[in-house]
């Protein structure tokens, strides 16, 4: 084993030095303010380098955005080979090495890696790049490279592409000449193998009525723009907030997160009750679909309304199939709306799991299951097919016509969803597939159930680290007491849940809470976010006057 180039170690450093805050690899990589990042993301760029070479010089992505955080953010997370999230246990070597204090304890501490996790200096390195639109995204990518760099990794920049679009050509790259090939390693590739799935789809069924799309001014504005083309006529879109020359526009007042939160439509968006409408977050990985009723109230299908719809379709599909030993799951967390959790189980009788926040929870138990359906409720979510699931549906010949046809539209939506990641453009596609199918306007999906109804609080506390939490973030355990006493309030109320949960990507605790009327969950949850609040929160700010 090699020992690595300290004298070329620190001139890069050099050119990237510490500030003085502490960094945590969080959820989703690191997040930030983007003048913040720059040494962070170098050392991402050494992590990167050694992640690859652990795995005998497999491909590593890294995707710099911030999702839907504001523009003056940025953030980098690391993919593991086959598109998935890099692996737990590294998450905290990211952190040790954002925080080494100097060059020293940073040569240190990864030789203490190459160490303990036997990495082989003298493998090859490789590693792919893609970045939102973010302005401060340029920079980013060449801390990174600096960081590749240390240890003579190669790398290849993608330019700007969507999150899951990064994820894709991380699979399609370490799996090129595979029985398990994903596809051509590029965007190109992504939408051809999209396009193509989703025409066999919709062939000869009558086309939807235009969908509205706003793309939050972020990324997936021209990427969408980009993948039209191939879709041709197979459907109709037309784009609003594609703004993404003027930074300071992205994620404003509009996107899944924007619209999710507020129960809203986004700016630039006018709305009939005729229209169909979706939001994509900042890197487009999350969608949400919206539509206006007579009387125009605004309705909101999200995260679990998509997962509920996705699982019935599949459901349908392999039983029209003839294959019906194929067993559909369904993961969810906490937040799912109980109405969902209530439908899936009671109607479509399926088994639902519930895991705690953060994709990497969904998308490993998902692979439990068959096939898979994952959804967070923010709208962020997909579905996974098991080797053996993808075997029996490639090897099914079906005994009718109709049979065949389930089997040839299975076989098409294994290749529309992104199996990655959540991926708001395969999702999109998935949605529309079902729609087109079914002939169905937004109402129809949206009368499967009614959600109950629900809000979410966020409480400013000392430290959100006191908060822990056990079975999927359900029951707090720690600080001592303050479970009973949220279990007492909840009691009084009917249909009443709450849970209390620290945030992984932000330094506040939330509280969430569903009841049986709009006015009995809003005292709930001020209910339970004043408790938490005289906790925890003294000296932390004015005590919120809503908080009851
Ligand atoms: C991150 C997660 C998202 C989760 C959110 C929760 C990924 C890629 N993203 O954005 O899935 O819903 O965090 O944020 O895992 P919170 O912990 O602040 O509530
Ligand atoms: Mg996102």
């Amino acid at each position: 084993m090699a020992s690595i180039n300290v004298e070329n170690l620190s001139a890069l450093s050099a050119k990237h030095p510490k500030p003085s805050n502490t960094f945590t690899y969080g959820t989703a990589g690191f997040r930030m303010k983007a003048d913040l990042l720059d040494s962070v993301i170098f050392r991402t760029g050494i992590l990167a380098a050694l992640r690859s070479k652990k795995l005998d010089g497999k491909v590593i992505g890294c995707m710099i955005t911030a999702s839907h955080n504001p523009a003056a953010d940025n953030g980098v997370k690391l993919v593991d080979p086959m598109g998935e999230m890099l692996e737990g246990s590294w998450e905290a070597h990211a952190t040790a090495l954002s925080n080494a204090q100097s060059d020293e304890q940073l040569v240190d501490y990864i030789h203490s890696m190459v160490n303990s996790l036997k990495i082989d200096l003298t493998k090859p390195a490789n590693v792919i790049l893609g970045r939102d639109t973010r302005p401060s995204g340029e920079a980013l990518v060449n801390a990174f490279v600096d960081g590749l760099k240390v240890l003579d990794a190669k790398s290849t920049d993608y330019g700007i592409l969507t999150t899951p679009q990064l994820h894709y050509i991380t699979r399609c790259l370490n799996t090129a000449g595979t029985p398990e090939a994903y596809g051509e390693p590029s965007a190109e590739g992504y939408y051809k193998k999209l396009a193509s799935a989703f025409k066999t789809l919709v062939d000869g069924k009558t086309k939807l009525s235009p969908l509205i799309l706003d793309c939050a001014n972020g990324v997936g504005a021209p990427k969408f723009q980009e993948f039209l083309p191939f879709l041709g006529d197979s459907i109709s879109v037309k784009i609003v907030n594609d703004d993404i020359d003027n930074a300071a526009k992205l994620n404003l007042n509009s996107g899944a997160d924007f619209v999710k939160t507020g129960q809203k439509a986004p700016v630039g968006l006018k709305m009939t009750s005729q229209d169909r409408c979706a939001s994509f977050d900042g890197d487009a990985d999350r969608i949400v679909y919206y539509y206006q009723d007579e009387d125009g109230t605004f309705k909101l299908l999200d995260g679990d309304k998509i997962a509920g719809l996705a699982a019935m379709f599949i459901i349908d599909l392999v039983k029209a199939a003839g294959i019906d030993s194929i067993k559909v799951g369904v993961v969810q967390t906490a937040y799912a709306n109980g109405a969902s959790t209530q439908y899936l189980r009671n109607t479509l009788n399926v088994p639902v799991s519930c895991v705690p926040t953060g994709v990497k929870h969904l998308h490993h138990e998902a692979l439990k299951y068959d096939v898979g359906v994952y959804f967070e409720a923010n709208g962020h979510g997909t579905v996974v097919f098991s080797p053996s699931a993808l075997k029996t549906i490639y090897s099914a010949e079906g005994s009718s016509p109709a049979q065949a046809v389930a089997i040839r539209n299975l076989r098409a939506l294994s290749e529309v969803i992104n199996q990655t990641v959540g991926d708001a453009f395969s999702d999109l596609l998935l949605v529309e597939t079902i729609l087109t199918q079914r002939q169905w306007t937004p109402k129809v999906w949206d009368q499967a159930y009614t959600d109950l109804p629900n809000r979410l609080v966020k409480v400013v506390v000392q430290d959100r680290s006191i908060f822990k939490t056990v079975d999927a973030e359900r029951k707090l355990v720690e600080p001592a007491g303050l479970q009973e006493a949220i279990d007492a309030i909840v009691l009084k109320f009917r249909d009443g849940r709450s849970f209390v949960r620290p945030s992984g990507t932000e330094d506040v605790v939330r509280v969430y809470a569903e009841a049986a009327t709009r006015s009995e969950t809003d005292e709930l949850a001020h209910r339970i976010g004043g408790l938490v609040y005289d906790f925890n929160s003294q000296g932390s700010g004015p005590r919120p006057r809503e908080f009851i």
